[in-house]
């Protein structure tokens, strides 16, 4: 390559090239020289966002050797890599995790301390990354983590998003969306203004036959809009590989900008030009488990796989390979169907671009991609309209309609008698108007299906997939059990339980190999492990106090049972459940003598999660435990009995405080709608406990750690058909207990009732789609069960350390490599040199 540095001198660069700090004064010289240099600042005006600045400045410089090298070393040993395609990576912060992978935490903390910091609140400074909505944005970030740590060649792909998530304030009850502009300063960020792909939009599709009677097909005209690549370096634990997750944002394209207007007085008109480019990267849709099929919404996902596939097939070419090899190359996953077009693009790039013939190029399409599915509500099944995609996309439309057809002909000719079957696996919809089915496409597209956990892969091969799993067999529909990274989600989140195991186990190997938590059994029985055991819980505890008085104002008794419900606000996870279970405890309450009342259990009900902005219902949900919390929380006959709370802009960085602290949390989504759930195995990491439906995860977690360590309620999955059927028949009522709660809600008790009318009017008028009636016995008599346990302390702590001790299969690491052996075939990248080198300095 012509830009590198000639073999003579390579010496001379090597001898100056930076090795990076180890020490301590090493560290405070170079937080000193970013202060003072890089930000223009000086001892007089070094505030903690400046110390903050330093060091995340001073621990980059460290990365960046790393992740040159791993560049570098990927580069040469010129292997599969995988690719890794999300439009969703919830990745929170970064200077901690940064400390704790590169093993030098306790020496910028001595360092800081030097120069008159507090390690925390420097920590506290930083914004936290939110691309994401919720579970499938964090998975994405957790298993960039484990795909590092274990040294696979992987990249991620997404995009920059200008504006991630709204941070969420609560206004006199109700939800306001500010929004989240996080990019003042990111250090974390490279922009590689050089690496730049122009992408194209409408324009039409010319087809003719050249000189030598070749069909030539090329798509014309249209707009242009550049992506610019953003790289984020992607560390591992205990290891020298450094990832890289590309981020791609949009700008107007300077061949194709008319920048003369700006000087022929059409200077508005060429700015609004330029906006229009931009607003494609500027703002992450706020809906989780919610398509609404927006033009923009198309126009970012092809504007991402448009830019990453030219990227990828770009990489790819360098290495002179044949085409046929590029699945030996290559490996894409798509993270849900957001992704799909990235397999018609492809498709268009081998046909349209690199003139291979139709079925070659549909073979290596297909070995290349595999699909995660994450939901099986019908809401959220993306399905783009016909018409929309074939103004923007007119050559794309075309692939999709000969995909489809050559499909369609296959089933026909293995199911020649089922006409009906042809019309229900179409790619197309025959609706008003018509409609792509993205999951059927990535489907046809992939040679590998996934669902996230048992049940889930159980389900939709049974339901949604069925005719494909006739079509294909079973054995291209496989389930991989989701996983959480052992280093943010209890290292970094959890240091001191962290180092208690590790002071047990003798070492922080489990952090790299977490069934070695299993080693921890035999300490149950330690009087001395489990009494400090319940200290750090106990402190852990006393730190979300101080935090929910600090930023609600109200005092809560950290020996009170803490329970936890965070996660996006849904009808499916039914918060709205628990809510009405608080209010069941509160009448309950009301009615005992103050005599009675001192036997109770005090408990403290947190919730925490933001609702889709158009999700008016989710909404009512936010405002009615608000407006619960307000009359109990103030009235003096529940005293420390019961405090409601709901902590506002729950995100990535609140989760790593309200994790620990949790005696209790709550996964009671209705069976068969939670995928999986990923913070179910956070909180019983942490050495919580759970209540739970036989749902998603909760099913694998009770296995794992035993029937009587967990506290699961309700109607099962095979059953939640018939019971939903039921509610339509006969003289349907409500149960009885809840029937109380909703005569103390329609009382006007919590004012607003209006709109808490129409929660209650979905349960009693409605159908009672999520079976919160059938459910609310088993859940409050469950909800008993749970004060009767923690009144016996000891018997308490024996279940979170025996639960903890087995939760080793819950690692993304393990699921990484599960993905690595059955779909990717793909192998780590030998470090042992590197490492050796690197456990000298
Ligand atoms: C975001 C945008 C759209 Cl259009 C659809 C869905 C989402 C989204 O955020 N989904 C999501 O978070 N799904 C969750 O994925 C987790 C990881 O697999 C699962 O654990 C969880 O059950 C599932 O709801």
């Amino acid at each position: 390559v012509e830009s590198s540095i000639p073999e003579h001198m390579r010496e001379a660069w090597r001898k100056y090239s930076p090795s990076g700090f180890t020490t301590k004064d090493q560290f405070e010289t170079e937080i000193v020289r970013h202060i003072e240099t890089t930000l223009a600042r000086s001892l007089f005006n070094c505030d903690e966002l400046a110390a903050y600045s330093g060091t995340a400045l001073a621990f980059r410089d460290r990365l960046i050797m790393d992740w040159n090298k791993t560049q570098q070393r990927q580069t040469f040993a010129d292997q599969k890599r995988i690719y890794y395609l999300s439009l969703e990576f919830l990745m929170g912060r970064a200077l901690d995790n940064a400390m704790l992978n590169v093993g030098l935490k306790n020496v910028a903390k001595e360092g800081l301390a030097d120069l008159g910091f507090r390690i925390e609140d420097v920590i506290n400074q930083e914004h936290d990354a939110a691309l994401g909505n919720g579970g499938l944005g964090r998975l994405a970030a957790c298993f960039l983590d484990s795909m590092a740590s274990l040294n696979y060649p992987a990249w991620g792909y997404g995009l920059r998003y200008r504006y991630g998530i709204f941070k969420q304030e609560i206004e006199n009850g109700y939800q306001v969306e500010i929004p989240d502009y996080w990019l003042d300063f990111n250090p974390w960020e490279f922009a590689r203004h050089d690496v730049t792909v122009d992408v194209q939009f409408y324009g039409w599709v010319n087809k003719y036959t050249d000189d030598e009677g070749k069909q030539i097909v090329s798509w014309q005209d249209g707009e242009i809009v550049t992506a610019v690549a953003y790289d984020v370096p992607v560390p591992g634990y205990g290891t020298p590989t450094v990832n890289n997750l590309r981020l791609w944002s949009s700008k107007a394209s300077s061949g194709e900008f008319d920048f003369s207007k700006f000087n022929s007085g059409e200077y508005e008109s060429a700015v609004a030009d330029q906006q229009r480019a931009e607003t494609i990267s500027a703002v992450l849709y706020p809906n989780d488990n919610l398509e609404r099929g927006k033009e923009l919404r198309l126009k970012q996902q092809y504007f991402w796989c448009a830019a990453s596939l030219f990227d990828i097939v770009r990489r790819f070419k360098k290495t002179n390979r044949k085409w046929s090899e590029f699945p030996d190359q290559v490996a894409i996953q798509l993270n849900d169907t957001h992704p799909t077009l990235a397999v018609v693009e492809l498709q268009r790039i081998l046909v349209d671009k690199e003139g291979l013939e139709w079925q070659t190029a549909w073979d290596i399409v297909t070995k290349t991609f595999s699909y995660t599915n994450h939901t099986v509500l019908p809401e959220a099944l993306e399905k783009w309209s016909v018409p929309l995609i074939q103004n923007l996309l007119p050559r794309h439309l075309q692939i999709i309609y000969e995909i489809n057809l050559s499909f369609l002909q296959t089933v026909e000719r293995r199911f020649p008698k089922d006409r009906e079957l042809l019309g229900r696996v179409s790619l197309i919809e025959e609706s008003q108007p018509k409609t792509v089915r993205m999951a059927y496409l990535a489907i046809v597209g992939s040679h590998k299906v996934n669902g996230v956990a048992e049940l889930h892969s159980d389900l939709i091969k049974t339901t949604i997939f069925k005719d494909f799993v006739r079509i294909y067999g079973p054995d291209k529909f496989i389930n991989v059990t989701n996983g959480i990274t052992p280093r943010r989600w209890l290292h970094q989140a959890n240091p001191r339980l962290s180092e208690l195991i590790a002071s047990k186990l003798g070492s922080y190997e489990f952090l790299k190999d977490l069934t070695l938590l299993n080693k921890l059994e035999p300490f149950v029985d330690d009087k001395e492990f489990k009494k400090e055991w319940a200290e750090i819980k106990y402190a852990n505890k006393v730190r979300l106090a101080q935090h929910i008085l600090k930023t609600t104002g109200v005092s809560v008794n950290p020996k009170a049972l803490f329970d936890v419900q965070v996660k996006r606000i849904h009808e499916y996870k039914r918060q709205q459940l628990n809510v009405f279970g608080v209010i069941h405890r509160y009448l309950a309450i009301k009615s005992l003598s103050s005599e009675e009342r001192k036997k109770l259990a005090p408990r403290v009900t947190i919730f925490g999660g933001k609702a889709a902005p158009g999700y008016w219902m989710a909404k009512t949900i936010i405002h009615l435990i608000n407006k619960v919390g307000e009359v109990i929380n103030n009235d003096p006959d529940v005293g420390d009995l019961l405090k409601v709370i709901f902590l506002e802009d729950y995100n990535v960085s609140k989760a790593e405080i309200i994790i620990p602290a949790s005696d209790i949390s709550e996964h009671i989504s209705t069976a068969g709608t939670e995928a999986s759930g990923t913070s179910n195995m956070k909180f019983v990491l942490n050495g919580g406990l759970i209540i739970g439906t036989l749902d998603g995860a909760n099913i694998e977690i009770t296995r794992e750690i035993g029937e009587q360590n967990v506290f699961l309620f309700g109607n099962l999955s095979e059953d939640v058909e018939d019971l939903r059927h039921n509610h339509f028949y006969g003289d349907y009522q409500v149960d009885p207990e809840l029937q109380k709660v909703f005569d103390l809600i329609k009382s006007g008790k919590f004012g607003d009732e209006g709109s808490f009318g129409a929660l209650i009017g979905a349960i009693t008028e409605h159908g009672d789609y999520y079976l919160v009636s059938d459910d609310f016995n088993s859940y409050t008599k469950t909800q008993d069960l749970i004060d009767e346990t923690f009144k016996n302390q000891d018997e308490w702590v024996t279940k979170c350390i025996t639960s903890v001790a087995r939760m080793g299969f819950f690692t993304s690491d393990r699921c990484i490599n599960e993905y690595a052996d059955t779909i990717w075939n793909i192998e780590p990248l030998d470090v042992a040199e590197e490492k050796q080198v690197r456990a000298r300095t």
